[in-house]
């Protein structure tokens, strides 16, 4: 009976110094609000020109995946935490227009009330395409989304259907209080990431020169919503901001 007391308050004390030496791994990324951390969102080759992707948005040729891998490469030895984003989807996943008899790419239909724009297959579970294009290596947790095939899921923390990711549970593990957001597209998966981080309690800054969206119209739309919700949009990286906001 007493040792399985003393037992228990040694893991106790063992537990909270543990908690205090994974919080104190990086006073510089974090401090009193938490960690910092990165969602690099969905830059895989079929968003690319760069693979000649299937959906490629505009101006993502080597020169920007190479800025955001060298970012994100930078990010990571300041000591922010890396977290990407995956688009996944099964064949028959719902965005896909050839899983629509009679209907184009870009078509938007109604399905249960929701909009949903029908898209050029991409990012087939599996395919080479699907890969992300930044260094796997640095990324701490890379969340998959949009495998479910009734529901499309541009937002990184959960789907159409309501489904969450992991991506709450998994930045709140690593007691994340701030989030910096870029990658693809910005009028799609930029945003919704970005305004469910914000809604989920983060304090997020989007880093405009790392994204790249759909249409120029929708994108600069986007940014003024993010704005709107809070969301710190900075042109370029600036890593002093980053830090005091
Ligand atoms: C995306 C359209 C369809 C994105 C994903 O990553 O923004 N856009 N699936
Ligand atoms: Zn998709």
């Amino acid at each position: 009976m007493k040792s399985s007391i003393s037992l228990f308050v040694l893991s106790a004390f063992c537990g909270l110094l543990m908690s205090s030496v994974s919080a104190e791994a990086c006073p510089e990324c974090g401090g009193a609000e938490g960690n910092i951390a990165v969602i690099v969102v969905d830059v895989q080759g079929d968003f690319t020109t760069l693979k000649k992707g299937s959906l490629a948005v505009n101006g993502t040729d080597q020169t920007f995946v190479d800025a955001v891998a060298k970012a994100t490469k930078n990010f990571s030895q300041e000591g922010l935490l890396i977290f990407g984003t995956q688009d996944w989807h099964p064949g028959d996943h719902i965005s896909f227009f050839t899983n629509h008899d009679g209907k184009k790419p870009f078509e938007a239909i109604q399905i249960e009330g929701r909009t949903q724009v029908l898209w050029p297959p991409h990012c087939i579970q599996g395919t080479e395409n699907a890969r992300v294009l930044v260094d796997n290596n640095l990324f701490r947790a890379i969340v998959k989304k949009g495998q479910d095939s009734r529901y499309d899921s541009y937002s990184g923390f959960q789907d159409d259907g309501g489904a969450k990711t992991e991506m709450d549970k998994i930045l709140k593990r690593n007691m994340v209080g701030k989030v910096v957001v870029y990658g693809i597209a910005t009028d799609y998966c930029v945003k919704a990431t970005a305004i469910d981080a914000a809604r989920a309690g983060y304090k997020v800054i989007v880093v405009e020169d790392l994204c790249r969206g759909v249409a120029p119209d929708t994108s600069q739309k986007a940014l003024e919503e993010m704005k709107a919700q809070g969301i710190e949009v900075l042109k370029t990286i600036d890593m002093k901001r980053i830090k005091e906001l």
